[in-house]
């Protein structure tokens, strides 16, 4: 096998980042490029007044880092505008929040192009290319012109829509067909695939020919549910981390004879963090006797903060968690402890632990990885219980969580009853099926059965005749 190429809009990690700070997914990127060799393009999050197009190649621990600037109009239009203000709403079913302005459509193209006139001088003839999510769905199309010939795969770390959903984007169709110049397209889950080849019956009249192969627009089309995982190994490596142990300690002293719930997310209205914060205060109204045993810990980055609908969603926690703890609170107690900043990976696993229940409970999530982090940096002997979204892809596989609609503040509240009366026994029980799937179904292999499914083309991409 040749090289393989990844290509992400941004390349994490950010520049000169310690380990520390990367996400799971970053790691195992990074560590399949060390086992391949090969290449890790992006953008470099940077503007320039023009677009040079000048590479930037780094090589940051034994891989090659090639990125390049974009200018504030491509920034604009294309990662604040089309990416995240049009098909991240819609994809995540907000199509009130997705906004339709024919620049940022420009915008999109623009870049893929500019991705693609920059990339090709790096594409070697053995080389395999692996592109990642929303942001690039035309980059395929682009190489081709440009004649590229390599395998080109692309995964899908988002939802896929629901056929109606998909249709009110304006030029729906070009985006779907730009997806079939590749050669493999991964979704999350089966749900996700099946919501595209609907897709493709209804609007293209195209047609499943087997378990793996779509065939419309007069191509054929590889594809496969590719769930993506977590290195679980290296969570419980890092859960006994001295660090970890002391940020278990810090909150085991803040939560003597309290009981920790605790949720991890972007700051982003598809996690459903205000009606996770509704049906936390449902829990106080329905549940008096219990209201001083329980702490709710919501840790909540800020992400794209140059998006209005990421600025009102601010507004609207802040006055949710105030009004809250001034509902609730006492001389010695606050109810919500909800802090918008990032922590280390290490800091996160001793939080984890320390929680007796985890929280998490998107209205719509392509995986959620948190979920699966929570299961993985669990006391094997007293494991908490995961409270889990029905709309998160992770749902599929963690069938053990207490499953609820987020949607509603009664089931959410029902189901943090019931976990923190859970007993150690079935804490145990449900904990053990759920790190088995965690552990055997990892980033690593996720990767691998993506790659492998790139080069194993068989049989090979056909173009058939029109
Ligand atoms: C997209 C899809 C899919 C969060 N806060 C901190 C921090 N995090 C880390 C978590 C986790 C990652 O960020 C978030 O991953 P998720 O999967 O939960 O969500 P998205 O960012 O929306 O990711 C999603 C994923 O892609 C992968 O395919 O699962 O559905 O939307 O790893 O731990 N990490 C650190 N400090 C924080 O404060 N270090």
């Amino acid at each position: 096998m040749g090289r393989l190429i990844i290509v992400s809009n941004r390349v994490t990690p950010p520049v000169g980042s310690g380990e520390e700070s990367m996400g799971g997914l970053a790691l195992a990127l990074a560590a399949a490029l060390r086992e391949y060799s090969g290449v890790w393009f992006g953008w470099s999050g940077r503007t320039a007044p023009a677009f040079t197009g000048q590479l930037a190649m780094q090589r940051i621990q034994g891989v090659t880092i090639a990125t390049v600037d974009l200018e504030e109009a491509d920034r604009d239009e294309y990662y604040n505008g089309y990416a995240n203000k049009t098909l991240w709403p819609l994809f995540h079913y907000r199509p009130d929040l997705a906004a339709y302005d024919r620049s940022f459509g420009e915008g999109y193209e623009r870049v893929n192009r500019r991705f693609a006139e920059t990339l090709r001088p790096l594409i070697e003839p053995d080389d395999l290319v692996w592109v990642h999510d929303y942001h690039l769905i035309p980059l395929a199309r682009e190489l081709r012109r440009l004649g590229v010939k390599n395998p080109l795969g692309f995964f899908l770390h988002i939802p896929w829509p629901a056929y109606q959903l998909m249709v009110t984007l304006p030029r729906h169709r070009e985006l779907v067909q730009a997806l079939f110049d590749y050669d493999l397209v991964g979704f999350q889950t089966e749900g996700y695939l099946q919501a595209f080849e609907e897709y493709v019956k209804n609007e293209i009249d195209g047609v499943r020919l087997d378990e793996a192969h779509i065939k419309a627009f007069g191509r054929i089309l590889k594809v496969g549910a590719f769930p993506i995982g977590i290195d679980a190994a290296d969570m419980a490596r890092i859960t006994a981390s001295s660090r970890a142990l002391r940020t278990y300690d810090v909150m085991a002293a803040h939560t003597v004879f309290r009981k920790l719930i605790v949720g991890v997310d972007r700051l982003d209205y598809s996690k459903g963090l205000e009606e996770r914060f509704l049906g936390f205060e449902r829990f106080l109204v329905d549940n008096p006797a219990l209201r001083r045993e329980v702490l709710f810990l919501q840790i909540a980055p800020p992400s794209r903060e140059a998006v209005q609908a990421y600025q009102e969603i601010r507004g609207r926690l802040d006055s949710l968690s105030g009004r809250i703890n001034g509902a609730f609170a006492d001389i010695d107690w606050n109810p919500v402890r909800y802090v918008n900043k990032s922590y280390r990976r290490d800091e996160l696993a001793g939080v984890y632990r320390a929680a007796r229940v985890g929280l998490v409970t998107p209205l719509r999530d392509g995986m959620n990885l948190v979920a699966k982090e929570y299961v993985a940096a669990q006391d094997p002997d007293d494991p908490g219980v995961l409270v889990l979204s029905r709309f998160a892809g992770a749902a599929d596989q963690l069938k053990e969580a207490l499953i609820v609609n987020p949607n509603s503040p009664e089931e959410i509240s029902e189901a943090l009853r019931r976990a923190l009366a859970m007993d150690r026994e079935e804490r145990i029980k449900r904990w053990r099926v759920l790190f088995d799937n965690v552990r055997s179904q990892t980033v690593a292999s996720w990767r691998d059965r993506f790659v492998g499914a790139l080069a194993d083309l068989s049989p090979p991409r056909a173009v058939l005749a029109s």
